[in-house]
């Protein structure tokens, strides 16, 4: 970079940095010195979160000369860096993954115990950065995991907020949401650079000037702010590469208030700087349904013009001829959220660049691409033209060129059908004059793809049908993936160890080896193994949930978990609606009892702060959790337990001991799930309709290892068509109706029948996501649960299946599949 000839030089920075050394000893006297010298402790006096952070320090140490090398590399090499811009990482602890990255898990482990440090103890202080809302976070997480292990070149680009997604607790049963201040206890995963900061600017006008002759346009803001980049470290699996996570914060700059500075007011100078950094304060916690906010907006653009800003000047070598930015750069678009990045690169490349118009676009096609997350209509994001324009003004400008020209491009093909014109405008008029995003990107993108085989398929045939049929070879489909590192390696320590001894390692990296454990699934010694490792992680499990407070586990239960966030289409209530039957059934003797498994339902969800319904559900679950636990009647039996604040670190220990994976969204609206895929891998059976990624788990897992059931997506247009009445299916099915009138009835809140009434006319008026209709089905799938668990050996042999089969859930396999169809990028030695 421009400054590197002033820095100085001395014979010993020329070196390479050298790593400690490999050893007990060699990491002992790096972690004492980093205790010593940047915690300001001895290891006497140390508490156990200067032992976190010293340990920290010390994983970073190992890893720092690889990461030196391989942003050099960036620079110089020729290959193409994936750039990938996602609002949300939802990265989960550090410490266990870097260490096994960096092969030091059993020299800390050994290190730690001569110190005479309880290592489990000092695991427990991290704070997750909680960075994203849920699936969508998670996958920008494992996908930049799986880049680092295939050495692929690799920047992911997003906000560090100040507070991730809120701390859940209950009170009364009811979610309290309070703020994560996450980085409290210091955050020495990441690097500051306030030095590298890029300004970034908002509001104002435009206006055009004369430039030798040629017309120009340009933006005369009238605000702005600091981006200062964090950058964390990405290292892959045991390959030495360690890649970057940069992650900006907001910063008020010295000129934004000079003014009120100037006319005295130091105060009110003071608030304007707050004003400023509120932009990377908080994650919105919205899940599937944008709130259209101005600050999320400003989120958005902060975020992508530095990410574009610090690429194109600090990881492209300086002159670098932006006509040949293609081969350097592809910029992935994690769903709609950084998708003002399409204009704001045409105005760099047109305003300050001084490129063509014509040109400029041509590269920006090649240089974005575009994945869509969602199926829900509510989901999809759209900026009113109005607060787009204030806020944005020239990138509004922009836009309006790029529809006109693309709309003219419609007219070419498709001649002046006016119809055609309105439903594929980037401008949607109704119900009011708006952006939307989803157009643009898949305008702007050079591919456009959904997360698994159906939502592809859907999005082709619904959501962007006229796209689609404009251009055919755009669209394709990626199904999501896992990391394997994570979700297994780690998570499930005792079946990585087991596996490992059947197979060998090399399935960390390669988990289609998984499939070498068809063959044991009837060798009756590998089946007792593996069921007593499942019977280990219940109890694993069942410590850490009382360590937070939880009932236990009890021992022979099937364990049925339901983990993801609490949303009416993943239908939460159709659980619940099993339960209160099971429940109900068993009290009033009308089920055999000796039929039914003993059972204990786990919950985990958070609900977006202000979606009502959601938190009605959740209220639920609580309430007929506490009436079935506290019932002697069907006490040894069913047991519903909600641990509070379901994050990544809680699911790396209820995944592993799960027995059945629920997964019934309405089939439709789940574009993938990707908790199917870690339950699947780690030996659960997924319970499932026909939606998402379930079709291929189900497809690859076999349908005798699998209980599908409910409707499938064209059955449920078929009912929509038709005219859907939920009251019916009440009507005619007694154990429904037996279900639904004892939650009415108030047996869950103390006989007031007021507190569900909401819930219940929901579920009996309207049911958007046709809980009703799928009920019969469920119990019955339910049943063949029942007594598919009741055969342990078949049992066992149908988890050991899941686990060898789905192999083609890993993100390592995701990222080869963008790597050739969309990316066209390769790894680098
Ligand atoms: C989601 C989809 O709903 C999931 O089905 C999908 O697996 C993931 C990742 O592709 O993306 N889209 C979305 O907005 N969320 C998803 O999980 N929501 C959250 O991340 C909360």
């Amino acid at each position: 970079d421009k400054s590197s000839e002033l820095r100085p030089t001395h014979p010993l920075a020329v070196a390479p940095v050298v790593a400690p050394a490999a050893s007990v000893d060699g990491f002992t006297k790096q972690f004492l010195q980093n205790l010593n010298f940047d915690q300001g402790v001895t290891l006497s006096t140390s508490d156990v979160n200067d032992q976190y952070l010293a340990l920290a320090y010390t994983v970073r140490d190992y890893l720092m000369a690889r990461w030196f090398d391989d942003r050099a590399k960036q620079k110089t090499q020729q290959a193409k860096t994936v750039c990938y811009l996602s609002a949300e990482y939802l990265l989960g602890r550090q410490l266990d993954n870097n260490l096994l990255a960096a092969r030091l898990t059993d020299i800390a482990t050994e290190a730690l115990a001569q110190c005479g440090i309880d290592f489990d103890a000092v695991r427990a202080v991290e704070i997750e950065p909680g960075l994203g809302n849920g699936g969508l976070g998670r996958l920008a997480a494992c996908f930049i995991d799986s880049l680092a292990t295939m050495s692929v070149p690799t920047i992911g680009y997003g906000i560090r907020y100040e507070y991730g997604i809120f701390r859940q607790s209950f009170a009364d049963g009811q979610q309290i949401e309070q703020p994560d201040a996450w980085t409290r206890m210091g955050s020495p995963w990441d690097f500051a650079h306030p030095e590298a900061a890029q300004t970034i600017s908002f509001a104002g006008h435009t206006e055009t000037y004369d430039d030798e002759g040629v017309t120009r346009s340009r933006w005369i803001p009238e605000w702005n702010v600091l981006a200062v980049p964090y950058n964390m470290m990405v290292p892959g699996y045991h390959n030495g590469r360690v890649n970057t996570l940069r992650l900006w914060r907001a910063v008020a700059t010295n000129a934004f208030d000079l003014h009120t500075f100037n006319s005295g007011d130091y105060v009110e100078s003071v608030r304007a700087q707050t004003f400023a950094e509120n932009i990377s304060k908080v994650l919105y916690p919205e899940d599937s349904t944008p709130q259209g906010k101005e600050l999320r907006l400003q989120q958005q653009y902060f975020f992508v013009a530095a990410s574009i800003a610090d690429f194109i000047e600090n990881v492209l070598p300086d002159d670098f001829d932006l006509e040949k930015l293609p081969e350097r750069v592809i910029f992935q678009l994690n769903d709609t959220h950084p998708v003002i990045g399409v204009p704001e690169l045409m105005r760099v490349l047109v305003d300050e660049k001084k490129l063509e118009w014509d040109a400029a676009w041509a590269i920006t096609q090649k240089c974005f691409a575009y994945t869509c997350h969602t199926l829900l209509p509510e989901a999809l994001e759209v900026w009113p033209v109005d607060l787009l324009g204030r806020l944005l003004p020239r990138h509004l400008e922009i836009i309006y060129r790029i529809n006109d020209d693309f709309l003219l491009e419609v007219r070419e093909r498709f001649g002046d059908d006016e119809m055609l014109i309105r439903n594929m405008s980037i401008i949607g008029e109704h119900p009011s004059r708006s952006v939307r995003m989803a157009y643009l990107a898949t305008v702007a993108g050079s591919k456009v793809n959904g997360v698994a085989e159906l939502h592809s398929q859907l999005l082709r045939d619904n959501v962007l049908k006229d796209f689609a049929q404009m251009w055919p070879d755009k669209f394709t489909n990626v199904t999501n993936g896992v990391t394997p590192r994570r979700f297994l390696r780690l998570a499930n320590p005792e079946l990585s160890a087991l596996i490992t001894e059947a197979l060998g390692a090399g399935w960390t990296v390669d988990l289609e080896r998984l499939r070498g454990l068809e063959a044991l699934a009837d060798d009756a010694d590998f089946r007792e193994r593996f069921a007593a490792v499942k019977a280990s992680n219940k109890r694993r499990l069942s410590r850490v949930l009382e360590a937070r407070g939880e009932a236990p586990l009890d021992d022979g239960h099937l364990l049925d978990v339901m983990i993801k966030r609490l949303h009416e289409y993943k239908r939460q209530t159709l659980k619940v609606l099993h339960i209160v039957s099971t429940y109900e059934g068993i009290v009033s003797g009308r089920l055999d009892v000796d039929a039914v498994q003993p059972r204990t339902f786990l919950f985990g969800a958070k609900a977006a702060p202000g979606y009502g319904m959601a938190k009605r559900i959740i209220h639920l679950i609580n309430a007929v959790g506490d009436v079935v636990s506290a019932d002697e009647r069907v006490q040894g039996k069913l047991k519903v337990l909600y641990p509070a604040n379901y994050n990544v670190t809680l699911a790396e220990s209820i995944i592993p001991a799960a027995d059945l994976s629920e997964q019934i969204s309405l089939a439709g609206k789940e574009a993938s799930g990707t908790g199917n895929m870690k339950l699947a891998l780690n030996g659960a059976l997924t319970i499932g309709t026909d939606d998402g990624a379930n079709v291929e788990i189900r497809k690859l897992v076999g349908d005798d290892n699998f209980f599908l059931f409910g409707m499938s997506e064209p059955e449920v247009e078929a009912l929509w068509a038709e005219g859907y009445r939920p009251a019916d299916f009440y009507q005619e099915d007694g154990e429904l109706r037996r279900a639904i009138d004892l939650i009415a009835s108030g047996a869950f809140s103390d006989g007031d029948r007021s507190v569900f009434e909401p819930l219940v006319s929901n579920l009996l008026y309207d049911d958007r996501f046709m809980a009703l209709a799928d009920f019969r089905s469920y119990l019955d799938a339910q049943d063949r649960v029942d007594a598919a668990y009741a055969d342990q050996d078949a049992w066992v042999r149908s988890a050991i299946l899941n686990v060898a089969r789905s192999g083609y859930f890993s993100s390592d396999r995701a990222m080869r599949d963008y790597l050739d169809r969309i990316w066209h990028a390769t790894p680098i030695s």
